[in-house]
């Protein structure tokens, strides 16, 4: 079974720039309901707890078609999130350092170029999704987003870094205004975790 994991700090560990009854909601609520939704599609199919959720989600067409849907919409949402709420952290932000960020200079010219498309991919993504920095299937860095809680491991992705663009994410603090959360959100980044993701490649 899977259950709802900790966040790795407090709810209001990421204000002024995350309120705290955000952060309560998405993920005492939100994530729970994709852990729900994860475990009631696999109690009809309990052998697939055997395989972890990166397998199930980088190869959805092999599950079982009455509960690839749900395996897509609540197992990516649980992977999504578990990955966003480390990737961020109360005193972060700035900019990455080492390997990571010669590879960002390399591929998008500096780091505010990156910055600047991976706006656009949150800002764009049309209704609800995420915006993703991902090690493509190439090897190479890359600005991604995706619908709903479609994750980029489905597509032979590795992402890095990740941000959630649905309304739950920001609407409570923000309202209608999703580049405001988008800017504030880069001071709770936690480029650390992303680092790791990038190093262990
Ligand atoms: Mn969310």
């Amino acid at each position: 079974m899977y259950v709802l994991p900790s966040l790795p700090y407090s709810y209001g560990a990421l204000e002024p720039f995350i309120e705290a009854q955000i952060m309560e909601l998405h993920h005492a609520k939100h994530h729970q309901t994709y852990v729900d939704g994860l475990n009631a599609a696999l109690q009809k199919h309990p052998l697939l707890y055997q395989k972890s959720l990166l397998e199930l989600l980088s190869n959805l067409d092999a599950l079982p078609e009455d509960i690839r849907t749900a395996v897509r919409n609540h197992g990516g949402g649980v992977e999504n999130h578990t990955f966003f709420w480390h990737s961020m952290a109360a005193k972060a932000g700035g900019i990455p350092q080492g390997p990571l960020a010669d590879s960002i200079k390399q591929r998008f010219g500096s780091f505010d170029a990156f910055k600047q498309q991976f706006e656009t991919a949150a800002r764009t993504r049309f209704g609800s999704g995420w915006a993703w920095l991902v090690v493509d299937q190439k090897g190479d860095l890359a600005i991604t987003s995706t619908a709903n809680q479609d994750t980029p491991h489905s597509v032979g992705c590795v992402p890095l870094l990740g941000l959630d663009v649905w309304e739950h994410a920001y609407y409570l603090q923000y309202f209608n205004r999703r580049q405001d959360y988008i800017s504030a959100w880069w001071n709770v980044v936690n480029w650390n975790f992303t680092q790791e993701q990038f190093e262990r490649l």
